[in-house]
């Protein structure tokens, strides 16, 4: 029996931070159909998100509004991770994925400015994280369905922060290392 059962709360003490082996290798993929305990891992990580959003939850229990959540940020060797963000024309995603693959993507890259952060990273880090505009990306649901989602944009940069979670790569270890704000040629700001 996890810790996380559907109606656990995660808070801020939860989360593994920076320097903690499991975010810094790759994550196992997960056996399908995915177990009992699994689904309630991710129910419980979507409430996460969802709590974090609520302005009275958030101020009540202090934590950071969240838009994404991967298993190893909660100290769970699993490939799999949430989603929950509004995009630019405001319309809202919510996404449950196991065993996500990027099974194409654009050539064209774009970053979120002024930067990143991480849910998992206590400072603030300056400079550009270059992310592919467009990406497919296959899965499964909680059910153990293959999906195939089509992402551009804000929540294919959200989408892509957590699947280099789930490969051990943390945001900003695509900052250029010399010139923070340098950018490659077909990269464009978000905004
Ligand atoms: C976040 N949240 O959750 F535009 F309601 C970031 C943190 C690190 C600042 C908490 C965020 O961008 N929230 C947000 C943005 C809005 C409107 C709103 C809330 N993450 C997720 C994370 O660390 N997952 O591992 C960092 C994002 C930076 C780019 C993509 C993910
Ligand atoms: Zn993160």
């Amino acid at each position: 029996m996890s810790k996380f059962h559907s109606d656990y709360m995660i808070t801020m003490k939860d989360i593994v931070r920076e320097g903690n082996e499991i975010l810094h290798q790759p994550t196992q993929k997960v056996m399908m159909p995915p177990s009992e305990e699994d689904k309630e891992t991710l129910t419980c990580m979507l409430n996460f998100l969802k709590n974090s959003q609520d302005p009275d939850l958030s101020n009540k229990y202090k934590l950071r509004a969240g838009v994404g959540l991967s298993a190893n940020q909660i100290g769970l060797n699993k490939r799999m991770f949430v989603a929950y963000l509004t995009d630019e024309r405001g319309k809202q995603h919510e996404y449950t994925l196991i065993n996500p693959k990027i099974i194409s993507h654009s050539v064209s890259m774009i970053y979120l400015p002024p930067s990143e952060g991480c849910l998992s990273v206590d400072r603030d880090i300056k400079g550009f994280v270059p992310r592919y505009e467009r990406i497919k990306v296959k899965g499964f649901n909680s059910e153990g369905e293959e999906i195939v989602v089509k992402l551009k944009g804000y929540p294919s940069i959200v989408i892509q922060h957590e699947i280099d979670h789930l490969n051990g790569i943390m945001f900003y270890e695509r900052i250029n290392k010399e010139s923070p704000f340098k950018l490659p040629e077909n990269c464009k700001s978000l905004y």
